[in-house]
């Protein structure tokens, strides 16, 4: 399904990461994969995790989203090395820990502007560098959660942002078009990953999931990276600027 692409995944962190599912979904397509993280903190632990069958075809560089001359270091480096670029995969959040427990209505102006820099500013700047590498169309996929729709006590700060993420999908979707860029968004629910794991009462959130979803499970890091290769290939040419929900149907529930 992506013989002969080169795709870039950003925001793996470990194992657990769905952005690793993303790479290994890729991986098993057949894809070139480009992995950026965050520091050299990172560097070793992401190292182990390429090492084996796919190593030749996958590229490890540092990209810390909130520097704009880190991106263009990146992408700098990427089209040196490959030239051409078709997928881009966004799976960059952060908010600061205080604003994930107290009351929404507490959140500082600081923790607003950072949670929106890092979580949804960011895919604007990387898509606006990845578009002059996207020589022959592309697809840019990004991760959300329903909590940019509907109050999830605790996700606070988050939802915002990733509000304001979704909304950037259609408006990058709209800009991109006409060089044949899609732009789409993964609404994912709930997994544990490490920026799951400090997260008050998330085990009573994949129970909620698990006994009422109409698929009654909840989804694997395998779902959604499954699900983001399928949008990174030409069998979804046709869909851009949407908001595609990998949730076990929990979205669709009423009260
Ligand atoms: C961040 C964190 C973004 C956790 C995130 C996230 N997007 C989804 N999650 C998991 C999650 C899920 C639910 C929830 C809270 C978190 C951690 C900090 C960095 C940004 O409900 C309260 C359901």
């Amino acid at each position: 399904m992506l013989t002969n692409k080169n795709i870039i995944i950003m925001g793996v962190r470990n194992k657990w990461s769905i952005a690793w599912g993303t790479a290994k979904a890729c991986l098993e397509q057949n894809a070139g994969i480009i992995l950026t993280y965050l520091g050299e903190r990172e560097k070793e632990s992401i190292e182990k995790l390429v090492q084996g069958e796919y190593e030749q075809r996958v590229r490890l560089y540092p990209c810390d989203v909130s520097s704009d001359e880190q991106i263009q270091e990146l992408f700098d480096k990427v089209e040196k090395d490959f030239g051409i670029v078709h997928g881009l995969v966004h799976a960059v959040a952060h908010a600061r820990t205080e604003d994930l427990r107290d009351s929404f209505i507490n959140t500082s102006r600081d923790g607003f502007l950072h949670a929106m820099n890092i979580s949804a500013y960011s895919l604007i700047a990387v898509s606006r560098y990845a578009k002059d590498l996207m020589k022959d169309g592309g697809s840019i996929v990004t991760l959300t959660y329903q909590g940019s729709n509907r109050v999830v006590q605790g996700y606070n700060v988050m939802g915002v942002a990733k509000a304001a993420l979704e909304s950037s999908v259609r408006y990058l979707a709209d800009d991109l078009g006409m060089q044949n860029i899609r732009v789409n968004a993964v609404s994912a629910g709930p997994v544990k990953t490490l920026s799951a794991m400090g997260i008050q009462n998330f085990g009573s959130i994949l129970d909620i999931v698990q006994q009422r979803a109409p698929l009654r499970r909840n989804v694997t890091q395998k779902d959604i990276g499954d699900t983001v290769a399928c949008l990174l290939s030409d069998y979804t040419a046709g869909i851009t600027g949407q908001i595609i929900y990998v949730d076990s149907g929990f979205s669709i529930l009423g009260a």
